[in-house]
């Protein structure tokens, strides 16, 4: 990193540096995580993806809310972000049911209050996108809690903007994704406070990581879905026969490039720009 920084927290996969008392630098790894547990081999270029998705949508999505980009770095991997006093929920937004949502429709029949149709099905699409937002766990997985009770949390001003302005980002990235071949099945936002107490989205957006993305091409509800970017390195890790604790096993030279590979096909896509423009000049995507 060019910017003169301070550790200040460390991600499964990214770290946080202070810059000033303003400012901020995350900047995204290669590190690829799979099952929970952060494998001990990178993927290439992850973290430039990663980063240069997110900085793509928070320049087209400034008129549905103000984000807390200030600068991307010549790195491609680095966002220089506003500080920000962030919500203590995770604004989680589901088009489709995976992941904690299935399970929690499966068990009970609706997810973070709300009562869905009967009949649906793993994978399937919901008849509107719903807002479940979750409380952040120190450590273990994320709980999903009723809306009532995240509003106690945000006070109910900030909560009601959280979830208006989530969901808008989502129908906004899921329609463009959909029509460049992807499914942006579900997605985390993270949103804090300005000093004048406005709402800002920070975090990382609509990324591999932060979301679930499943090809068009291959979607089948009823069961799970390929995923579009990890599902190389889980099937391998399947095959061979890891038994999901840490450490993760190496993945062999074949697995990374074709993984490598999806991780910048899923950016082209989306973005419509060469991988390797990117790489040359990250201000492409501004
Ligand atoms: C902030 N995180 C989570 C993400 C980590 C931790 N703009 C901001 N202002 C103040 N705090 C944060 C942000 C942002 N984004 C985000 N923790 C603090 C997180 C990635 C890596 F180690």
């Amino acid at each position: 990193m060019t910017v003169d920084a301070t550790h200040v927290a460390s991600g499964k996969v990214r770290e946080i540096y202070a810059v000033d008392d303003e400012t901020l630098a995350l900047t995204a790894s290669d590190r690829i995580s799979t099952f929970d547990v952060v494998l001990p081999t990178q993927i290439p270029d992850k973290g430039r993806v990663l980063t240069g998705l997110s900085a793509f949508w928070f320049v087209r999505t400034r008129d549905v809310v103000p984000n807390h980009l200030a600068e991307l770095r010549p790195d491609g991997r680095t966002m220089i972000c506003r500080r920000l006093e962030m919500l203590p929920i995770e604004c989680v937004v589901r088009g489709y049911l995976a992941g904690s949502g299935w399970k929690d429709y499966r068990e009970t029949g609706a997810v973070c209050g709300h009562e869905l149709p009967k009949g649906l099905l793993e994978a399937g699409r919901l008849p509107e996108p719903i807002f479940t937002p979750a409380t952040k766990a120190a450590h273990g997985h994320d709980e999903n809690v009723e809306e009532e009770r995240a509003a106690a949390l945000c006070g109910h001003d900030l909560y009601r903007a959280a979830k208006e302005a989530s969901l808008a980002l989502y129908r906004f990235g899921a329609a463009h994704a959909e029509d460049r071949g992807i499914i942006l099945a579900d997605t985390k936002f993270e949103f804090g406070m300005d000093s004048d107490g406005s709402l800002v989205l920070g975090d990382e957006a609509m990324t591999p990581d932060s979301s679930r993305f499943w090809p068009v091409s291959e979607y089948a509800p009823g069961r799970p879905q390929a995923s579009f970017d990890k599902q190389f390195v889980r099937d391998w890790c399947e095959r061979a026969g890891w038994n999901k604790e840490a450490p993760g096993p190496e993945l062999p030279p074949e697995v990374v490039a074709g993984t490598r590979a999806r991780y910048v096909e899923a950016f082209e896509r989306l973005t419509e720009i060469s991988f390797d423009e990117y790489v040359a000049d990250p201000t492409v995507v501004l």
